[in-house]
């Protein structure tokens, strides 16, 4: 952080978070490169496609994507005052609970945390949903939802999301295995409560960290 901005600067909370954790001296939240690959996994250099079949064709003038539950303010986002939320790059690895891992995807879009600020989720938020245009739900906690290398991406290795990946825009979340990034996304709600998304109700883990195995619910 400037040594030299002033106490009252225009930081957000969320920024001044960012700089605590050294976000800019990194710019990324790595594992350690000893336990970079989760246990199970192998990796990939191509990028398989994963989905129920239904990919659904968005425009960006088409695009919305609307925030609902409990936050300050609900908005819904076009393609313009989405482009206008503050823009960020990142290079995560991606782990599918189907064992593949695919590493250093550079991904461009708008932070999860730069969203936050735009719609301030109250004190009462725990859980997100996020639903798709092809019908798709999936559970996140806020906790990680909002980490710092979680992202809403609109571009990947310099070009637009694909539509077969998602685009114009979907989410990567790249802690949790993939099935948590949902593709195409549009509608977020912010919940007190976690409930279960589509592969949850059909098996998969609330969570899914890849490093503790969380690929299938106990019962
Ligand atoms: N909207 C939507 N998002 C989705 C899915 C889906 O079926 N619909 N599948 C999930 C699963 S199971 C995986 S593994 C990843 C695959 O993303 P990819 O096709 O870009 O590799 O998307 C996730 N997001
Ligand atoms: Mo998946």
């Amino acid at each position: 952080m400037d040594d030299n901005l002033p106490q009252d600067s225009k930081l957000t909370s969320t920024k001044r978070k960012w700089a605590d954790e050294g976000k800019f001296l990194t710019g990324r939240h790595a594992r350690p490169d000893t336990d970079r690959l989760p246990p199970g996994q192998h990796l990939v250099k191509n990028w398989p496609v994963l989905d129920l079949g239904q990919q659904p064709s968005i425009s960006p003038s088409q695009w919305k994507l609307d925030i609902y539950g409990l936050v300050n303010k609900p908005t819904t986002f076009n393609w313009d005052s989405f482009q206008a939320l503050p823009q960020s790059e990142m290079r995560s690895d991606i782990h599918c609970v189907t064992t593949w891992s695919r590493y250093d995807n550079d991904w461009k879009g708008v932070s999860t945390r730069d969203l936050l600020d735009a719609v301030e989720p109250t004190d009462k938020a725990t859980a997100v949903m996020l639903t798709a245009y092809d019908g798709y739900t999936t559970n996140v906690l806020l906790s990680d939802f909002a980490v710092p290398d979680a992202l809403i991406v609109t571009h990947w290795e310099g070009k637009p999301l694909t539509e077969e990946h998602g685009g114009p825009v979907r989410l990567v979340v790249p802690h949790l295995y993939f099935w948590k990034s949902a593709k195409w996304l549009k509608r977020i709600d912010f919940l007190g409560i976690d409930n279960a998304g589509f592969w949850e109700k059909n098996g998969y883990h609330m969570r899914g960290d890849p490093w503790a195995e969380e690929r299938y619910s106990e019962d």
